[in-house]
């Protein structure tokens, strides 16, 4: 399929919001060793009832590698809904590596095909190759027979934005204006291409994401549109807690901030899970924090926010917190004609992300 020189947005295409009906999810298999414990069992468990979660509400399609196709095919079988082909990766985040999706009023579907650095390249990225990962967005768009608008030289990954489908768009400096994205752009040359490739107006700029995220503070796990006018922010009372300042920061800016229609912002205050750290489950049982540098066990940045919403769903992790119990019931009354469902999150947090991260949605023009 063809790759488009011009802009999205010169030919008429903008991202809707995630509420828009989709067509399907994608994802991808989990196989990296350095990513998932334990042969990656436990996280391929986890992977799979995410996948069924989302199946009972509209298609899923699972991309996996050429030697884990047929043991992905074979406990996906049952599933009528699911679809595994084989497409090369470097690991598991489609949110970050697929193509962001965008329609036109005619009917037409495009893929944005961002460049894709692991999170930061040779300063501080996940892995020290990523070339699998980069051609991933470019696979979905061929398979879907989709025009694809690239940007090379551009890097940005999907779960750094999140828009609400009428022209605003709210993200993270910590993220878009890191030096090990795209140093050689500035704030107002970043805002061009999200305005060029998205359709967007209005860009809210939230100061960070939540502690200790290794994307260097994607807004997916941290805040989120759930409808025009309307957003859910992690939220803690705890001083003591590194969040606390961070989610204070971003209140300010939200409060202060009109979306692309004139709205003022409503601010949901969603709780974070209490801390969690990376334990190393052995197979034996027992159980050792993983110190960081300094000696501590690394906190976990859990988000009950990093949920995906699909068609009459919202799909969200739970980690075994008291706090589980609210963010299904607040998800609840915010998606009142959605059944929300919780699936574990512990495994696919240890690899550094969650749900959203893992799902790329695929609007249905
Ligand atoms: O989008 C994400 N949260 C993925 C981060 C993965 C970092 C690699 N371990």
């Amino acid at each position: 399929m063809s790759l488009r020189s011009g802009t999205p947005r010169a030919d008429g295409f903008s991202m809707p919001a995630e509420w828009a009906p989709q067509t399907q999810i994608w994802m991808l298999w989990p196989e990296r060793p350095d990513s998932w414990r334990a042969g990656a069992l436990p996280a391929r468990a986890a992977f799979l009832e995410v996948v069924r979660a989302i199946a009972r509400f509209e298609p899923v399609t699972v991309g996996a590698s050429q030697k884990q196709f047929q043991n992905a095919s074979a406990q996906l079988a049952e599933d009528s809904n699911v679809r595994v082909i084989e497409m090369s990766n470097d690991d598991i985040w489609m949110r970050d590596c697929g193509p962001t999706f965008v329609i036109e009023g005619k009917g037409g579907l495009a893929a944005v095909d961002w460049e894709f650095n692991a999170w930061g390249g040779h300063l501080g990225g996940a892995y020290p190759t990523w070339d699998l990962d980069n051609q991933v967005a470019q696979k979905v768009a061929q398979l879907e027979r989709v025009p694809r608008y690239a940007t090379p030289g551009f890097v940005l990954e999907g779960g750094s934005i999140h828009v609400d489908g009428e022209g605003t768009l709210v993200t993270t400096t910590e993220c878009l204006l890191h030096p090990n994205r795209n140093p050689q752009l500035g704030q107002s040359e970043i805002e061009r291409y999200l305005r060029d490739y998205l359709a967007v107006d209005t860009i809210i700029w939230l100061p960070e994401g939540l502690y200790n995220d290794e994307t260097d503070g994607h807004v997916d796990n941290f805040c989120c549109f759930v409808r025009p006018g309307e957003v859910l922010l992690c939220w803690t009372d705890d001083e003591s807690d590194p969040n606390y300042s961070r989610c204070r920061s971003a209140l300010a800016v939200l409060e202060r901030s009109r979306d692309a229609r004139g709205r003022e912002l409503v601010v949901h205050k969603m709780p974070i899970p209490s801390p969690i750290y990376a334990i190393l489950e052995s197979e034996g049982g027992a159980i050792g924090q993983v110190p960081d540098e300094s000696g501590q066990p690394e906190r976990l940045a859990a988000s009950y926010v990093n949920f995906l919403i699909v068609n009459g769903g919202i799909i969200v992790p739970g980690f075994d917190d008291p706090m589980d119990s609210v963010a299904l019931e607040l998800l609840q009354t915010l998606f009142p004609e959605r059944e929300v469902v919780m699936v574990p999150g512990r495994e696919i947090l240890l690899g550094g992300g969650n749900i959203h991260c893992i799902t790329q949605q695929q609007p249905r023009p």
